[in-house]
């Protein structure tokens, strides 16, 4: 998107900066993200909200507000986000073109990590969505809109892909004959969680449900400094979040790695994550959450791939693809990560048993 465009839609926000310079951020898969750095700090984040993605963009955008705020009243140990009004004070300017635009403060020297490198990350990534859902812990999570309906719910992603699969081209299906396979095979296991929650033996409260580590922000000395990211709080399961940071921090390759003998589990990195993140939720986590979160890992890689997958068959039209074959290469990426973990799944439960109750 040209300059001048940009700065239209950055100067219908209140604020007094002028634009130096204004770059893109490409890290997401979803929405379009910008840095805008401004004559006199601070700088900000500027994106696009994906409106084929997210339908509701006040709900959306009054889910963020609120939870940001509650944050920043809960707890003082890290940054939160703080989301600027436009002139007309809604949180969100919709352009001459119906693409809907919102906008936050930059938070000064912060890094992220695309893939984790040391034990270091891994635990105060730990440690910083640990603090997440304890600070939410208390918030009603009934104030919470559903920005993506089911967005977590397996029985809805399994009758999508179901769907899908009905409908598909049969190159695509060929081209995921493995896949779709291996996939089907999980099925009844990959339900387990799902039916814990629906009958209330798993506690429904707030979560990110992005938890991926490049959503964290840390410090040049590589302390946890903000979770970003909050389009997708919503009610849900705590397994989800502790699950999307273990398939990010422990896969040794990247998500979209086509070189499958790179994807192994990194079980330092897990024991890390699993202190820093039970450490920080000790009073507000039960011993039956913290019983399943190993099936959460699991589970959330699972419905990762699940969800690529359809899409995929859909012909590529929900996830960023830089070419053909990248949401194929991304399942395959999944659901090898999924075979390293079983083969770590002992390790993994005891390693999270030695925080029960
Ligand atoms: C998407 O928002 P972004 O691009 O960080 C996706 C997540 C996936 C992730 C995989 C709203 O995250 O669910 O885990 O890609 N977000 C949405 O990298 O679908
Ligand atoms: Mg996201």
């Amino acid at each position: 998107m040209n300059r001048n465009k940009l700065e239209n839609i950055f100067n219908q926000f209140d604020h007094t900066s002028k634009i130096v310079e204004i770059k893109e951020l490409v890290s997401g898969h979803i929405n379009d993200t910008y840095l805008i750095r401004t004559q006199k700090k601070p700088h900000y984040i500027l994106q696009r909200i994906n409106h084929f993605v997210f339908k509701d963009i006040s709900a959306l955008m009054y889910n963020k507000v609120q939870i940001a705020t509650h944050i920043k009243k809960n707890t003082s140990k890290y940054e939160t986000l703080t989301f600027l009004a436009t002139k007309k004070g809604a949180y969100f300017y919709k352009d001459t073109n119906d693409e809907f635009w919102n906008l936050v403060l930059f938070i000064e020297n912060s890094i992220t990590f695309e893939k984790v490198q040391d034990q270091q990350i891994a635990y105060e990534g730990g440690k910083l969505f640990g603090s997440f859902l304890n600070a939410t812990a208390n918030f009603d999570v009934s104030q919470l809109a559903e920005t993506i309906p089911n967005f977590h719910d397996m029985e809805s992603r399994f009758l999508q892909f179901d769907t899908t699969l009905k409908n598909a081209s049969s190159n695509r299906i060929d081209l995921a004959k493995n896949q779709i396979e291996i996939v089907q095979n999980y099925r009844d296991e990959m339900m387990i969680l799902n039916g814990l929650k629906k009958s209330g033996k798993l506690p429904v409260r707030t979560t990110h449900n992005d938890t991926k580590i490049s959503n964290a922000l840390f410090t040049n000395q590589k302390k946890g400094l903000c979770v970003i990211d909050l389009d997708t709080v919503m009610p849900g399961i705590i397994h989800y979040d502790f699950g999307d940071a273990v398939r990010t921090i422990c896969n040794t390759a990247n998500e979209d790695e086509k070189d499958l003998t790179k994807v192994r589990f990194n079980m330092s990195f897990y024991k890390q994550f699993v202190k820093g993140f039970l450490t920080e939720l000790s009073t507000s986590i039960s011993n039956n959450e913290i019983k399943h979160l190993p099936l959460g890992a699991k589970t959330t890689t699972f419905i990762m791939a699940l969800r690529i997958l359809t899409d995929f068959l859909n012909n590529d039209v929900y996830y960023k693809t830089n070419y053909d074959m990248h949401n194929l290469d991304r399942v395959k990426n999944q659901l090898k990560l999924i075979e390293e973990m079983e083969k770590h799944f002992e390790l993994m439960q005891e390693e999270v048993n030695q925080y029960l109750k």
